[in-house]
């Protein structure tokens, strides 16, 4: 088991980023998994760490709520927020962000997504759209992309793990509310599905919470409880 998560971190792809050239995480995932609060993480993330400039897109334009949520996030970090008004376009959003990533000279963009499942179709079409619309300014975008699972969703994760699949290539999990109940056992099943890494731990609600995955640290975590609970 150990074996496998060790693997795939070993086979996560190496991330180049390139002068001049924005590097674009899109997140996608389903509604309430942690996707805006990871992107959060994430920016500060790369700002604190390597020092980079970091511009947010709220390409999930479907709640207007989404949008606020994502400026309000961008505001607390200091990085831009590139928005439209609630139910427009996300390929334009994400063009706008693009080019305002390359005209600024930003090292990273995170482009939000909306994750309704229930129209699946919808779904590939949007992430399909995204993809090609990034791709207008920067041929090799999006560099990452990063699907977020709710560690308390068992099996289900894994279902949509692979619906996303179908729909685009997915480079990196983040396994999120690790702090909760969860133990995160689903880790095992979406890796060993998708044979995709996961990179990064959620552990709680502020912008200070997330770890890269370390497969030790997380199997020791999964004992470490079960022990305790033979205890009581
Ligand atoms: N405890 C805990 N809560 C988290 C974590 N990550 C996100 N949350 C909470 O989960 C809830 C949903 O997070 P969002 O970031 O809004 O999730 P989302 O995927 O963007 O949701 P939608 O935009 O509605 O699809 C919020 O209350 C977050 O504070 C985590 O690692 N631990
Ligand atoms: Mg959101």
């Amino acid at each position: 088991m150990i074996d496998l998560l060790k693997k795939a971190t070993r086979y996560r792809r190496v991330k180049i980023f390139q002068r001049g050239v924005p590097f674009v995480i899109m997140v996608v995932g389903v509604n309430g998994v942690g996707k805006t609060t990871t992107i959060a993480k994430l920016a500060r993330y790369h700002q604190q760490r390597f020092n980079r400039s970091v511009i947010l897109a709220a390409g999930d334009t479907f709640r207007a709520a989404a949008i606020d949520q994502l400026q309000v996030w961008g505001g607390r970090i200091g990085v831009p927020t590139i928005a439209h008004q609630p139910g427009a376009d996300p390929g334009a959003v994400v063009f706008d962000a693009m080019q305002a990533a390359h005209n600024r000279g930003a090292d990273l963009l995170i482009v939000d997504t909306a994750g309704r499942l229930h129209t699946k179709y919808n779904l590939m079409q949007e992430l399909t759209k995204i993809r090609r619309v990034m791709q207008k300014t920067v041929p090799e975008a999006p560099q990452e992309v990063l699907l977020i699972i709710d560690a308390n969703t068992g099996q289900n994760g894994l279902r949509q793990a692979e619906e996303f699949a179908k729909s685009v290539e997915i480079t990196d999990i983040a396994l999120t509310k690790l702090d909760g109940t969860s133990k995160g056992g689903i880790a095992f099943a979406v890796t060993k599905a998708l044979g995709v890494p996961i990179s990064y731990v959620g552990t709680g609600e502020t912008l200070d919470d997330l770890t890269e995955f370390n497969a030790e640290t997380f199997v020791d975590g999964l004992f470490f409880e079960e022990h305790e609970g033979e205890i009581e």
